[in-house]
């Protein structure tokens, strides 16, 4: 019988078979569906963030963590009800119109996953209304965006433009390749370089 720090490994290791096989078997013995997602799933998911925030894991490695995880989840989530997972708020994400970049982007939704954040996540090329109306129907707490393209980056300004002119009082928080912490600031948004620190900067922006 695996235990839920045997879980977290598996996790890490991204064995999604072993995750699948463990997770079933802790079903089949009644374990709590929460404790499986938040001592064993979520856990391996953020000793996977700290790896890789130290160079200790690199993105195919997060990324097949992340797929073992997915798949864990896949069989426990119908068990809970949302109400019995607290989050640390609810953020609207997305790469920007025009933009087809999403690994990185990807990256940064598992990290925020795994440190307790709802996610609603437009996928990529998300219109500006695509957010702005995302961030009203979910009340979110944080906008964040994703560009990889000098010519897309810019999308970013109008999408806090349309937030604020459509009443919604959220955080910006914005990242991707061709970005600078200057032209973050200056379209009111707050630049992470990396997916963990994009959690800090998360975690920072809703206990402000
Ligand atoms: Co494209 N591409 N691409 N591409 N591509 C780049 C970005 C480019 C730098 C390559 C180059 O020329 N050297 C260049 C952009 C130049 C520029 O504008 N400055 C480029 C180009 C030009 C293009 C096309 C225009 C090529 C063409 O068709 N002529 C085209 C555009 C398509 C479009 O989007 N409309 C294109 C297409 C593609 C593919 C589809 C083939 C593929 C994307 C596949 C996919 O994402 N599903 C692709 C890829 C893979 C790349 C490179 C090689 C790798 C990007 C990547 O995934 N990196 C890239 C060159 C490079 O970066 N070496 C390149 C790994 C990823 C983990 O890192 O995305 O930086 P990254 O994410 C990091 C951080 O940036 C940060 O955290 C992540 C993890 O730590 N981060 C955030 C990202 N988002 C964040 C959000 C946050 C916080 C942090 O808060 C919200």
């Amino acid at each position: 019988m695996s235990t839920l720090a045997n879980l977290g490994e598996l996790v890490v290791a991204g064995n999604e078979s072993g995750v699948v096989e463990a997770v079933n078997a802790m079903v089949a013995d009644k374990a709590d569906p929460v404790a499986i997602i938040n001592e064993g799933l979520l856990s391996g998911m953020n000793v996977v963030g700290e790896k890789f925030k130290n160079g200790e894991m690199f993105v195919p490695e997060v990324l097949m963590a992340a797929r073992a995880m997915n798949a864990g989840m896949a069989i426990v989530k119908p068990l809970i009800a949302d109400t019995d997972l607290p989050t640390l708020g609810t953020i609207v994400i997305g790469t920007v119109k025009g933009d087809l970049h999403d690994i990185g982007k990807n990256l940064v939704v598992m990290m925020l996953e795994s440190a307790g954040f709802k996610i609603v996540d437009l996928g990529v090329d998300a219109k500006p209304d695509d957010f702005i109306n995302a961030a009203k129907e979910n009340n979110a707490d944080i906008v964040a965006m994703s560009a990889m393209l000098t010519t897309t980056m810019t999308v970013m300004e109008e999408v806090i433009n349309g937030c604020k002119d459509a009443g919604v009082d959220a955080c910006y928080l914005v990242g991707g390749a061709p970005l600078t912490p200057v032209f973050s600031e200056k379209i009111g948004a707050t630049y992470a370089a990396e997916a963990s620190q994009a959690v800090e900067t998360a975690k920072q922006m809703v206990t402000a």
